[in-house]
């Protein structure tokens, strides 16, 4: 049953949701507080971002045990009662699966250094030069080379990310079993799907030199391969078994690609990010000026080229869409603006938590503030190419991941009503003015906007399943037609401070200023549907 074509699934990054015993740490018991902040939303699904055990280099990205809850987010029953309570509300649980790499604290990594036990080759272990130089030229996506030397066995091993995650060898078939068990492990407590984690990046097919890029050299040694789509196969035959939803966050796919990997036996939906490159030159840390166009651009090829589409304007790699694409002076017009664009477009909508009020970036001042161990590399790689601090700052205040990973805003009191104590990551000092209890009983708010169109979308079959047809796109306008069989809808979107002309007719449904009618022109950062 494709239930997920009818749901809004809704991210949630644990250490920044909602802390329940003061250590400043979001967890579950928390999460659970919090579950009807997500019925009102109408949210069918969760993502949940890791809480697997882990030293926490990259926030859980580096899992050390695959079958336990890290102590400072809870405990397992924690975790069945989260499964359960959501379920009680009609909210299934989506893990996140992360089998790209694991920590090198878990037990494989730790008891693989001994090349006579039966995880010596778990891992990619090589020897490198005979004068002692790396195995191969490649650089990995925190910057800087991707191979670590490992005194014990006295060999380097692959690491596409930080060095504290080790990349899992394919190569090896017991990798895939033990891939499938947790799987399994976690399907048999109730879950009802995974997010998969650089899921396009699994097969290495070999690790020779490669020509030297500007980003990612090597890159065509392990992107979108055939050996991957084999492991997707192979992981399909147990995820069916349970029908359970995948996911992919697959990095810089093309239309046909994620076609590809969307094929019936393989994943549901991927994540694209082409249209996350419209205010970039090739890598995230050279931005360009945003031009909603080349926005409009992507989104539209992508409606044309797949038949469904996972949509997205923000998650925790991400800066917060409103500061991005947006507007300050009509903060709240433009949050709308993207709102509408997430929940109107054919597909399924992630909606990341904070973006239902509009939270912005971060207002830090100081990389020290920082916990991203992304910004930190890259700080250090610049720092090396001799650039003067305040450029430094200039491209990763920016860029950081922390953007988007500042805790949620539920009130406007000291600690955000996040936490008692003190908070692991900074809160915005705008949420004063910036929250939810400021939001929840004003009609006009981001979060009425939010919850509204989340219903809307509910009640209006041609909203979810209808077809996407543009209307119009210039440097500020996007408009299109949604239709099923006889009925359709057209949404209009302005993304300037200029009120702007678009040749669209119908009765007005929803406006986010306060009109009866429609005749032609949208106020600034102004969103219509039209029925
Ligand atoms: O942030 C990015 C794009 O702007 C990427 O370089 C990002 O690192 C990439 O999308 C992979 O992300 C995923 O895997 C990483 C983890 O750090 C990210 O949080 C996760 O979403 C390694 O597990
Ligand atoms: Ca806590």
């Amino acid at each position: 049953m494709e239930w997920w074509k009818d749901a809004i699934i809704y991210q949630i990054y644990p250490r920044s949701f909602q802390d329940s015993n003061g250590d400043g740490i979001g967890d579950i018991p928390g999460i659970i507080s919090r579950l009807d902040h997500l019925q009102a939303l109408g949210v069918g699904a969760v993502w949940l971002g890791p809480v697997y055990r882990s030293p926490g280099v990259d926030n859980g990205y580096d899992v050390s045990d695959y079958r336990e809850i890290d102590p400072v987010y809870g405990t397992m029953e924690d975790m069945e009662r989260l499964i359960a309570e959501a379920g009680k509300r009609g909210i299934r649980i989506l893990m996140d699966l992360i089998i790209n790499h694991t920590s090198t604290d878990h037990y494989w990594f730790r008891w693989g250094r001994d090349r006579t036990s039966p995880y010596a080759d778990y891992y990619y272990w090589s020897r490198g030069g005979a004068d002692g130089s790396l195995p191969n030229n490649w650089t990995g996506f925190f910057g800087g080379d991707c191979w670590e030397f490992d005194p014990e066995r006295c060999e380097y091993y692959l690491h596409l990310f930080d060095k504290g995650q080790a990349d899992l060898n394919y190569h090896n078939p017991a990798v895939l079993e033990e891939v499938k068990n947790i799987l399994r492990f976690w399907l048999d407590k109730g879950v009802a799907g995974f997010r998969c984690d650089v899921i396009n990046l699994l097969w290495k097919d070999s690790l020779e030199r490669s020509k030297k890029r500007p980003f990612l050299t090597g890159l065509e040694h392990y992107h979108t391969l055939e050996g991957t789509h084999d492991i997707l196969r192979s992981l399909h035959a147990v995820l069916a078994e349970y029908d359970a939803f995948t996911v992919g966050e697959a990095v810089f796919v093309t239309p046909a690609q994620a076609r590809d990997l969307t094929r019936p036996d393989e994943l549901d939906l991927v994540f694209p990010f082409e249209h996350m490159e419209c205010d970039q030159w090739k890598v995230k840390w050279l931005k360009k000026k945003f031009r909603p166009r080349e926005l409009f651009t992507a989104l539209l090829r992508w409606q044309k080229e797949l038949p469904w589409n996972a949509l997205y304007l923000e998650n925790h790699d991400q800066p917060r869409s409103v500061s991005r694409f947006g507007s300050e002076k009509y903060w709240r017009e433009s949050a709308q603006v993207l709102g509408a664009l997430l929940l109107t477009l054919r597909g399924t909508p992630f909606l990341y938590q904070g973006q239902e009020i509009g939270m912005t970036n971060f207002d830090f001042k100081r990389i020290r503030q920082l916990q991203d161990i992304e910004s930190k590399s890259i700080d250090k790689l610049l720092t090396r190419l001799h650039l003067p601090a305040a450029l430094r700052w200039r491209i990763i205040s920016r860029t950081s991941r922390d953007n988007a990973r500042t805790p949620f805003q539920w009130t406007g009191e000291k600690g955000a009503g996040f936490t008692e104590g003190r908070p692991w990551l900074g809160i915005n000092h705008n949420c004063e003015r910036i929250n939810l209890a400021a939001q929840e009983e004003d009609p006009r708010s981001v979060w009425s906007w939010y919850k509204d169109l989340a219903a809307l979308r509910q009640e209006r079959e041609e909203l979810r399943r209808g077809d996407f047809t543009p209307l119009a796109m210039t440097e500020q306008v996007f408009a299109y037609r949604r239709q099923l069989g006889d009925r359709g809808l057209t949404v209009a979107l302005n993304f300037s401070a200029e009120p702007a002309r678009v040749v669209v007719r119908g009765k007005l449904l929803r406006s986010n200023y306060d009109r009866i009618r429609f005749e032609e022109i949208l106020q600034p950062w102004e969103a219509v549907i039209l029925e």
